[in-house]
């Protein structure tokens, strides 16, 4: 497929009258937008499904999902409906009132996941900061820690979002660099390091909650042994920590199980939510935990203008009904392993790993003569596939769980074609 022509608008023509074309879309964002963000070099208007299609008309499948956030696929009509029908009635009202959908989606998600009570926010980065609130008032007011002297352990390489505080937890200098002054009372340990972990949590006695994911998204869909995640729960019972597990990215079905916790049967403390929690239509995420946590929050102790309005509240159920509904947990499992099976066939030496869990997979890339990760990805894109690596030399693939395997046949035929097509361009390099 041929990428489009680079053309600057003139002056004079206002680009409302001409059909703008892709490099116009993108002169454009980079002129009035924040460059805080280096995205491949496609526009995207229509989403539907698998499917993404771009301004000049070319279709690709998607396989970042907007970071997992479209488990159910792109505009589900379901979802859509759901959220039409509650916007023309009644989207926000603050809290300062109660609602008529905020009880029944209340009800609808602590029963899915087996927990007393939810606290509702917006983006992940929010649920992630009211994890750790509730982790500090619990370990205050439950625990007996001094005041202020509270630690929580995360993880090296951890991704849980973008606020200071949470860059404060990071070990990626990309992350946290001169956001300081930073959050104190996190300890870091090194991910999916038993011995490690059991050193740190019986060497203090203020630790209040240990924060993970159980499968590092950011950092290349990194994998932890099974034991990792059992054991470093049963130490926080141990040693009465909170086991937070953040299933923002591995949550909603993406990694085979309803939870990626399920996979080893632990039920932790406080789970955080969020991206397929809406299906992608909005942002919505959520904090589950028993009472005996949850409820060291008081009333105006904690809350959002956004957190728990009625919109949220109808797009989540009908979001959570699509899961189940058509068993999207069941399809990435079977899905995943055809997708990992299948890319296994590939011989190419630019394909060092391929590793991951449901539909959350990824490959490491091993540069071939001056080609990498982000090469394959262009090729990828002119021949229909939308990825994009993280950390440079890791390829995320992570498609909407309603994938089929016709689908994920193709898509691998797409794969396979641009690294060929790749290390045919590195070869002549040579
Ligand atoms: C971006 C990364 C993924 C998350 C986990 C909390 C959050 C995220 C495990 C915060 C968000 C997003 C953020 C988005 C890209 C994407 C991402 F590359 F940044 F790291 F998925 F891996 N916990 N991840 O993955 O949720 O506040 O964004 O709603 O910042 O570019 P959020």
């Amino acid at each position: 497929m041929a990428t489009a022509v680079k053309t600057k608008p003139k002056k004079s023509e206002s680009t409302k009258s001409k059909k703008l074309t892709t490099q116009d879309y993108i002169h454009r964002e980079d002129t009035y937008g924040a460059h805080n963000y280096h995205p491949l070099p496609v526009v995207l208007e229509r989403g539907e499904g698998v499917f993404l299609w771009d301004v000049e008309g070319n279709r690709y499948y998607d396989f970042l999902s907007a970071y997992s956030a479209v488990n159910q696929g792109h505009c589900h009509p379901k979802i859509v409906n759901a959220m039409i029908e509650q916007a023309k009635k009644l989207a926000l009202t603050s809290r300062a009132f109660y609602n008529n959908m905020l009880g029944e989606y209340e009800e609808y998600i602590t029963k899915m996941f087996g927990y007393d009570k939810v606290l509702p926010m917006n983006t992940g980065a929010e649920g992630v900061e009211t994890a750790l609130k509730l982790c500090r008032k619990w370990g205050y007011t439950k625990k007996g820690i001094r005041e202020n002297e509270g630690k929580i352990i995360v993880c090296k390489d951890n991704f849980h979002g973008r606020t200071i505080t949470v860059v404060s937890m990071s070990s990626d200098p990309e992350s946290y660099g001169q956001y300081g002054p930073y959050t104190p009372g996190f300890i870091m340990v090194p991910y999916n390091n038993i011995e490690v972990f059991k050193n740190v949590i019986q060497s203090d006695p203020n630790i209040i909650g240990f924060l993970v994911e159980p499968i590092q998204g950011e950092a290349g869909v990194v994998v932890p042994d099974d034991e990792y995640l059992k054991e470093t729960y049963k130490l926080c019972k141990k040693h009465n920590v909170l086991f937070i597990a953040d299933e923002v990215q591995t949550g909603i079905a993406r990694t085979g199980k309803l939870l990626a916790c399920d996979h080893v049967g632990i039920r932790p403390d406080i789970i955080i939510l969020g991206k397929a929690l809406s299906g992608g239509m909005y942002p919505i995420s959520a904090v589950l935990a028993d009472d005996e946590i949850m409820l060291t929050i008081k009333p105006g102790q904690h809350g959002s203008t956004f957190g728990g309005n009625p919109l949220a509240a109808r797009i989540a159920i009908a979001a959570l009904e699509v899961v189940k509904e058509e068993k999207l947990a069941e399809n990435a499992e079977k899905m995943g392993k055809l997708f990992r099976d299948e890319l296994a066939k590939i011989k190419s030496p630019m394909i060092e790993t391929i590793r991951g869990k449901g539909l959350l997979n990824a490959v490491v890339i091993k540069p071939y003569n001056g080609k990498e990760a982000w090469d394959v990805c262009l090729k990828m894109k002119e021949n229909g596939l939308l990825a994009k690596p993280t950390h440079q030399h890791i390829i995320r693939f992570a498609p909407p769980l309603i994938i089929t395997k016709e689908q994920v046949l193709e898509a691998v035929k797409i794969i396979e074609k641009s690294i060929k097509e790749v290390e045919k361009e590195a070869a002549k390099k040579k």
